[in-house]
């Protein structure tokens, strides 16, 4: 019997040199489950036709050459409140994005959260297909490959295993054995840490230290876990394009590869990893609160060239009851929002 890495590669071979179905070849891509880590291992060295992405997105793919590159700020959390609240603040209303050192997780806490997202993304296909499945999140749980396979123009070079943390946490029988301790200690420790950054943000607002948690912003948590594997034609396709994330703020730990670019004017810079950062970003809820004070700005990951895996772990901060914090605004430059109702910035509803 052929294995669905076989059938797939089959396919792939057949339209290279006849007829090109988009549909059907990403469909066949999907129902094999392998993901890109499997079409990696399957020894394919040039990417299929639906991951290769459009001249707009492709020009300007590289590192910053920038002599003033690492101008996304790591901000030490060991420093007096007031000192990390004015930096945390300067850096949310000016570039959206900053690092943060002495957050209270320990080292060996991040190693083995990639360490085990690494393995999940390692395992057999077969192990992994269990967990594979498109349309809903009802376990709370989905390892899937480009969650907007279907909709979008072109595919990008990565897989990702989600899970949902908040309001609550999928359950234990569903979060896949190899990385559920790692995942549940991984729930409680932004839990903690996204409790401190959204007082601090508050703060730095004018707000009371409470105002964001009171509106219910620290409950819906979601998990990703992404494999960027080696990609063998990194200038054709993306890790992932250039968004800006829906919620509130994102805590994002990547390891030591690198890829992940921030929006700088019309440059794109690179947010170096740092040994034992957290990088945090905030996110569209969070800037229409702030009446555009802080910023949520677009971000990608370029397909990753080398021949190690990338691995990153984005927990998304989301309001339960999204209507309180931003109304029905849904443009990002709204004129005034729920959280500042009068002329003063503490002024609370
Ligand atoms: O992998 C990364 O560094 C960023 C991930 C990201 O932007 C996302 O999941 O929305």
């Amino acid at each position: 019997m052929l294995t669905a890495t076989t059938q797939m590669m089959m396919h792939i071979k057949a339209t290279k040199q006849g007829e090109y179905d988009r549909v059907k070849e990403v469909k066949q891509f999907d129902d094999s489950k392998i993901g890109v880590k499997g079409l990696i291992d399957s020894g394919l060295t040039t990417i299929p036709r639906f991951f290769v992405h459009p001249p707009e997105t492709l020009t300007g793919l590289r590192r910053s050459t920038r002599p003033d590159a690492n101008i996304i700020p790591t901000i030490d959390l060991s420093v007096p409140r007031s000192k990390a609240v004015d930096q945390i603040s300067r850096a949310s209303r000016e570039l959206g994005f900053f690092q943060i050192v002495n957050h209270g997780i320990p080292l060996g806490v991040l190693e083995r959260t990639i360490g085990s997202i690494k393995a999940f993304h390692e395992q057999p296909t077969e192990i992994k297909a269990r967990f594979y499945r498109r349309g809903g999140m009802a376990s709370g749980v989905s390892f899937i490959s480009n969650i907007d396979l279907l909709q979008s123009k072109a595919a990008s070079w990565r897989d990702t295993l989600q899970v949902r943390l908040g309001p609550t946490l999928a359950d234990l029988e569903e979060i896949p054995e190899i990385c559920r301790n790692e995942v549940v200690e991984w729930d409680s420790q932004t839990k903690r840490l996204g409790d401190l950054l959204m007082g601090m943000l508050c703060e730095g607002l004018g707000l009371n230290t409470g105002r964001l948690k009171d509106l219910t912003c620290l409950e819906g948590r979601l998990m990703v876990g992404h494999y960027y594997p080696y990609c063998p034609q990194p200038d054709l396709t993306i890790g992932i394009t250039s968004h800006t994330d829906p919620g509130v703020f994102t805590i994002l730990l990547q390891d030591h590869i690198g890829g992940l670019q921030v929006k700088y004017g019309e440059e794109w810079v690179d947010v170096k990893p740092v040994p034992g950062a957290i990088v945090i970003n905030i996110a569209d809820v969070l800037q229409i609160m702030s009446n555009d004070e802080y910023k949520s700005v677009e971000h990608r990951v370029l397909a990753n060239p080398s021949q190690e895996p990338r691995i990153s772990i984005a927990v998304f901060l989301n309001p339960t009851e999204r209507e309180r914090c931003t109304g029905h605004c849904q443009s990002s430059h709204p004129r005034r929002n729920q959280l500042f109702t009068g002329s003063s910035l503490t002024q609370t509803i």
